[in-house]
């Protein structure tokens, strides 16, 4: 279960956002109102919110789950891959100093996003992508090592990251879409299907026990229903227009 979850306001500079969407520069005030709801979701699923003053220097800064692997024993903090939002890393350490005893750092010329980082209970999936490279790869698994965590490395070529494309839903149950539908990694799970025109949905959240999807992907929907969690559908429509699904949004530990 989650007890917390940190989030960052949009910034105004959200609109110069890192994208490849081609869907339209996002709409700050809706964005906003986006955030409030998402941010009522995790407050619904019984977790406390952290909630970081936008960073108008950093465009790319509402999507905090890039810059922080946050597990039960360390938080990491990564290098991103993308240098515009390198710095973003500096006050989420010492945000992450009160709430964590063990703090540990990706060091040149390693670099993760820890959207590249999946969870399945003990054992972290890490993605290399544009983002995550080998060399940031191997201390992140080096670092989970010495808290008695295993890491283990999963190629990928079509998605932003990882998680664009996967979601862990506890009890077996992983969410997988186009390239992960075929790894064979993941054949030890219970794969929930989502088809290609809705791929946008393989980023959703379990938050203890609820599952938050972006609202519009009814067939994704139908098959979440399958794991018999409860379903909240939220509009993301302005952060899917930087790449940016549920996960993105927060870091929950
Ligand atoms: C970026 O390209 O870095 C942002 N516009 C979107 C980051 C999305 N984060 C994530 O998938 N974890």
């Amino acid at each position: 279960m989650f007890q917390k979850a940190i989030v960052r306001i949009p910034s105004k500079s959200m609109v110069k956002g890192l994208s490849s969407a081609n869907l339209g520069l996002p709409n700050y005030e809706l964005a906003l109102k986006q955030h409030e709801a998402y941010v009522e979701a995790l407050l619904s699923c019984g977790v406390e919110v952290i909630t970081l003053e936008a960073d108008e220097n950093f465009p790319d800064s509402t999507f905090v789950e890039d810059v922080a692997l946050c597990t039960p024993h360390c938080a990491i903090i990564t290098r991103p891959g993308a240098e515009s939002r390198r710095q973003e890393i500096e006050e989420m350490k010492e945000v992450l100093k009160d709430e964590y005893e063990n703090i540990e750092f990706i060091q040149a010329p390693g670099t993760v996003e820890a959207g590249d980082i999946m969870m399945v209970e003990n054992h972290y999936y890490i993605g290399l992508s544009a983002r995550t490279n080998e060399e940031g790869a191997q201390q992140i698994i080096s670092n989970l090592e010495k808290y008695g965590l295993t890491g283990s490395i999963v190629s990928l070529e079509e998605v932003l990251h990882l998680k664009t494309g996967l979601a862990y839903l506890e009890n077996n149950y992983l969410v997988a879409c186009g390239e992960f539908l075929e790894k064979d990694e993941f054949k030890k799970f219970n794969i929930l299907e989502i088809e290609k025109e809705e791929s946008y949905a393989a980023n959703c959240i379990w938050v203890n026990d609820t599952v938050i999807i972006p609202k519009g992907f009814p067939k994704a929907k139908q098959v979440i229903e399958k794991t018999g969690y409860e379903i909240i559908e939220l509009d993301m429509s302005e952060f899917q227009k930087l790449d940016g699904g549920l996960s993105c949004l927060s870091l929950r530990y």
